[in-house]
């Protein structure tokens, strides 16, 4: 999917981590940022990894998401094609639970940076919010946006403490 003009590439190595990384769109979505979203494995589709990646750049985009699985080598294959930012979100599930994701996606080499995120949806969210930080440092209405997003999220903290029995 994509919306006009994408600022964001999210790629995913399989349909099946779409559940997940949508939390990463709809996000995105809130706080206004353009996105684009892909299946691209670094495994299964390495080719359509590399020439997204060599292509990025000149189409517009300026940070990548990279979310995969279990040998969750995608955010790592991206990072070594190119100098944009790139976050990388292990997906949960498989028979560690999702460690074998986040080993995988944040032990890389110094020199090939990967913003890892946490496993699974929160890291999905975060992805979206830390791209918009990104961006929202050349340009003031994204920051403006992003700061009413996080007062949104306080004020919301802040009224969940009205418990009763
Ligand atoms: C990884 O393998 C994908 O990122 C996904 O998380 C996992 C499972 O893929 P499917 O077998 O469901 O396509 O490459």
């Amino acid at each position: 999917m994509q919306t006009i003009n994408p600022l964001v590439g999210i790629l995913m190595g399989s349909r099946s981590d779409w559940e997940t990384m949508k939390e990463t769109a709809r996000t995105l979505a809130a706080l206004g940022v353009a996105f684009e979203a892909h299946v691209a494995s670094a495994h299964r589709t390495p080719d359509k990894v590399i020439d997204y990646v060599l292509n990025a750049e000149g189409r517009g985009i300026r940070v990548l998401v990279a979310a995969a699985g279990g040998a969750a080598h995608l955010a790592g294959v991206c990072a070594g094609k190119t100098h944009l930012p790139v976050l990388g979100v292990p997906m949960k599930g498989w028979s560690l639970d999702g460690m074998d994701s986040l080993l995988s996606t944040v032990q890389m080499p110094a020199g090939i940076p990967v913003g890892t995120l946490a496993i699974g949806k929160a890291g999905a969210t975060n992805a979206a919010l830390l791209a918009a930080a990104i961006l929202a440092l050349g340009d003031p209405a994204l920051r403006e946006r992003l700061l009413a997003y996080r007062k949104a999220q306080t004020e919301k903290a802040l009224a969940d403490d009205d418990l009763s029995l």
